[in-house]
């Protein structure tokens, strides 16, 4: 048989497959079209079996594409309800999908019979110059929703179908998958980023937390919502790794066995957005508080003042603290050629960004939602701090960062130890994406160099009173944006309206945009009182009434 009959055999049998497992996992019956979302694809559960099937076969071509790299899948639906569940790619590196390749997800997903997806699965690999026997090779985990099983078998009948290699990493985080994923892609590389398994992955995060704590008192209790989801009992596992006379941890909503309670009244999106204390926290004051979200990659912290006062401490303090934490070590360090930057989206507190680049002289960068774009952004930097207002973000250390931080030649053990303590908190914080057990860590690190207490580090600046709002609308997707989501263009007439509303508050802004993993769009207004960013935020609601 000559090569080229060979070939048109090997698609020949993998068309047939793809086409067979399908019919197995049909698309539902489902008016609108599916779309890869600000973090893959996202809706009630019942809806994606197709979906996750389809994720499979693409992984598979991703893998191939990438000459057998390790590609992640990861099913969760992170802050949404428990009904929701999701799933989204993860690149070699850790990194979100490469966004040329969501196009071809929401192909793959919006295949309407089993003969149209195997057309589209033969014109990817066309396209691309993929070859359909070439190795593949998958890691995927989901998180603790109900509906999680189900569809790991849905996306083990995806890479079968299509002849992936796959590992079944079961329940994890998101920031886990994605440093297992960077972690087996770097294993036999000079600079292996850690062992790639989960118990590699609490050794690295606790060898680096006690590089980076030595000498320093042990931090006062702190109290972690892990919003009854995955970040609960990994938490719990970091914290033995650990060993007890390192930290103090209260893990309260920590309950993965009552499905029905993950993201209720607790966690990071629920504190963000409600500016109030979770479920089951008993306010002390003065004492640190924490929230993560069902997934585990995003973290707010809080607290309580003599008055039983709520005060957040959301993601534009986590960055305005690592970027004033890192800037100071690089005063201390002598190297004067690293550029640390800031990314930030719309939602950043407007008091954040001024503080950032007025008081600590950091660059700031402003990008659309999603930590795929605020990733890219912060690579731009030697070290780029990217967090979303939402707690969502991590910091970035360039490759000649690093190096150039291993190859100093100190003049002095100040110098000397600044450097190594950049060194440890490159390794101390997720370099594949944010992470909040990691995050968590972090903070509580540099509170403890500070030796700062939340209120100390509320106070460096005085957040504006924000409010954001979820509204529910007829068709999200009517909702066009410009500069970095802070305009709409579309629907017409609607920004004139927003901007005639802003004219009359001091300090108002406010902006409207379609949330990419609900079903509805996001309204944030800021302005100088409570009261007014309250009103703002409701009049400009108001106006989306009937669309
Ligand atoms: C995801 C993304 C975040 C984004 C959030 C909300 O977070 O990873 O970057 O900020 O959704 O996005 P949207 O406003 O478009 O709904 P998570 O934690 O839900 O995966």
């Amino acid at each position: 048989m000559s090569d080229q009959d060979l070939q048109d055999q090997i698609i020949l049998q993998q068309l047939s497959q793809v086409e067979k497992f399908s019919s197995v996992h049909p698309r539902p019956d489902f008016d609108a079209d599916f779309t890869y979302g600000t973090a893959g694809f996202r809706m009630r559960a019942e809806l994606l079996d197709s979906v996750v099937f389809r994720v499979g076969l693409l992984a598979t071509l991703r893998s191939r594409k990438l000459d057998g790299e390790t590609i992640g899948v990861m099913i969760t639906a992170s802050h949404n309800p428990p009904e929701d569940n999701g799933v989204k790619m993860v690149d070699p590196q850790g990194e979100m999908l490469e966004a040329s390749w969501e196009v071809y997800a929401t192909r793959f997903a919006n295949a309407r019979s089993d003969e149209d997806l195997a057309r589209e699965y033969f014109n990817v690999a066309e396209t691309l110059k993929i070859k359909l026997d070439a190795p593949a090779k998958v890691a995927f985990g989901r998180d603790t929703r109900a509906s999680g099983p189900a569809l790991v078998s849905a996306l083990k009948d995806g890479l079968t179908a299509a002849g992936a290699e796959f590992s079944d990493f079961h329940v994890l985080t998101t920031p886990q998958l994605h440093y297992i994923v960077k972690s087996i892609n770097t294993a036999r590389s000079s600079n292996p980023y850690g062992e790639p398994n989960e118990a590699g992955y609490y050794r690295k995060l606790s060898s680096a937390f006690n590089a980076v704590m030595q000498g320093k008192p042990k931090p006062k209790l702190i109290t972690v919502d892990a919003a009854n989801g995955v970040g609960g009992p990994k938490l719990a596992e970091l914290l033995e790794v650990l060993g007890g006379d390192v930290l103090d941890v209260n893990i309260i909503n920590d309950d993965v066995a009552v499905t029905d309670k993950l993201n209720y009244q607790c966690g990071a999106d629920f504190v963000k957005t409600q500016q109030k204390l979770p479920l089951g926290a008993d306010p002390e004051p003065s004492q640190l508080y924490a929230s993560l979200d069902g997934d585990a990659d995003r973290i707010v912290f809080y607290y309580v003042d003599e008055a039983k006062k709520f005060y957040l401490l959301d993601g534009d303090k986590i960055a305005s603290l690592a970027a004033m934490f890192i800037q100071e070590l690089l005063g201390q360090s002598g190297i004067e050629d690293l550029q640390v930057g800031v990314v930030q989206t719309a939602y950043a507190n407007g008091s954040s960004t001024t503080f950032i680049q007025d008081v600590l002289k950091v660059p700031v960068t402003c990008t659309s939602t999603g930590v795929k774009h605020l990733h890219h952004a912060a690579q731009l930097y030697d070290i780029g701090v990217y967090f979303e207002a939402n707690g969502h973000g991590t910091v970035l250390f360039s490759p000649s960062t690093i190096k150039a931080l291993e190859t100093f030649e100190a003049s002095s053990p100040g110098q000397q130890s600044a450097v190594e303590m950049l060194l440890s908190l490159a390794d101390l914080i997720n370099q594949t994406v944010g992470d909040a057990i990691s995050d968590l860590l972090l903070v509580v690190a540099v509170l403890a160099h500070k030796s700062w207490g939340p209120s100390e580090w509320n106070l460096a600046y005085t957040d504006l009173p924000n409010r954001l709002v979820r509204v529910v609308v007829n068709n999200r997707f009517a909702f066009k944006t410009e500069d970095a989501e802070r305009r709409l263009v579309e629907p017409q007439g609607l920004q004139a309206q927003i901007n005639d509303l802003v004219k009359k508050y001091k300090f108002g802004r406010s902006f409207v945009r379609a949330s990419g993993t609900e079903d509805a769009v996001r309204v944030y207004a800021e302005a100088a009182t409570r009261l007014e960013a309250d009103e703002l935020a409701l009049k400009v609601s108001e106006l989306l009434k009937g669309l």
